[in-house]
């Protein structure tokens, strides 16, 4: 029988390949799967402990939040604050930033710590988005513009998946790796290396009942793909499950692409540049996918507003390469 390998051997296994590393992202690595076994409980045990619903209050966005959006928040939060690694968080959930260790903490963490929360009534998947820096100048007092640095800059990023298992993805820039909780021994368990990405797919992941917002050029891309052409493996699936990180784990697996464009109702797309694009798009490209607004790379997007919003495309290399044909025109 195969060894079974923890996220946490798999941690230091990694770590000693660098003699210089500290221990200190090992260590960050640990607490935010802390943070994702307790949510994980929570989550498969909602309906009992009556926290699903809404919690009446409204975040940052005017989106209505439930009371899961809010303990997740807190986990995510509590469980950063143990090791004073992490000088800020920036989550969806709090307007500004959120100081945890001023002196000692070297690096900054953006999370979305729900991500798809309208699915949590209807026990559809949702998840867990991390990004990781470096405060680059502990000289300079805690603000947003130390925390603004492009996708590019990402030390790590990952999600958490909450579905029918309890799925952990993350890269430090060395592939991707894919863990699965096993909930009898309250370990992630190593289940895939460097995952890739297929070269090609045959479906597309948007919401389509935004198609009359949308520009000329994407129509007829979608178009494209539900056209009957068996050659190229079309008309492609469609497939949307309103949770970025869901749809994000299933072209990384089947291979495809996601998109959500920007429209004439969200012009600057909806999805937040540093908690859901830069992380996710770090993850599909170091399995060999590609991930833009639609003209640049979205990690090379220099940011503005911690809590900013981008349109994203982002999958497999030749079905990118088709959108962006379109786009050319
Ligand atoms: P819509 C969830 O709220 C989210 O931020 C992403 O996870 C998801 O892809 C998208 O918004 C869903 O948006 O407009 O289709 O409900």
């Amino acid at each position: 029988m195969e060894k079974l390998i923890t996220l946490e051997e798999y941690i230091i296994h990694a770590q000693n390949k660098f003699p210089g590393a500290t221990g200190d992202l090992s260590q960050l690595l640990r607490d935010i799967s802390l943070a994702a076994k307790i949510i994980s409980r929570e989550v498969n045990k909602a309906g009992i402990t009556n926290i699903l619903g809404l919690e009446g209050s409204e975040n940052v966005h005017g989106e209505s939040v439930k009371k899961l959006d809010l303990f997740a928040n807190e986990q995510w939060i509590n469980a950063l604050s143990r090791s004073n690694i992490t000088c800020m968080v920036i989550s969806e959930e709090n307007e500004g930033i959120v100081r945890l260790s001023d002196k000692s903490g070297k690096y900054i963490v953006y999370v979305d710590p729900l991500d798809g929360s309208s699915n949590i009534d209807i026990n559809a998947s949702i998840g867990s988005i991390f990004s990781i820096y470096m405060r680059k100048d502990v000289s300079k007092p805690l603000s947003e513009s130390v925390a603004l640095q492009p996708g590019t800059e990402q030390v790590a990023a990952g999600y958490v998946l909450y579905g029918s298992s309890t799925v952990m993805a993350y890269t430090t820039g060395l592939g991707v790796q894919l863990f699965t909780l096993d909930p009898s021994i309250g370990e992630f368990i190593l289940h895939e290396k460097k995952v890739r990405i297929p070269k090609e797919g045959n479906i597309y992941s948007t919401d389509e009942g935004s198609y009359l917002f949308w520009d000329e050029a994407l129509k007829k891309y979608v178009k494209y793909c539900q056209e009957l052409d068996p050659s190229t493996n079309r008309p492609y699936k469609a497939r949307y499950i309103g949770c970025m990180a869901a749809d994000l784990h299933r072209t990384l697996l089947q291979g495809g692409i996601f998109m959500y464009p920007d429209s004439s109702r969200y012009p600057n797309g909806k999805l937040r540049l540093m908690y859901e694009c830069n992380p996710l798009a770090f993850i599909i490209e170091q399995a060999g996918g590609k991930a833009t607004d639609g003209k640049k790379r979205i990690m090379e997007i220099e940011p503005t507003e911690i809590h900013e919003c981008t349109p994203v495309y982002i999958g497999s290399e030749e079905n990118m390469k088709k959108l962006e044909s379109f786009f050319e025109g």
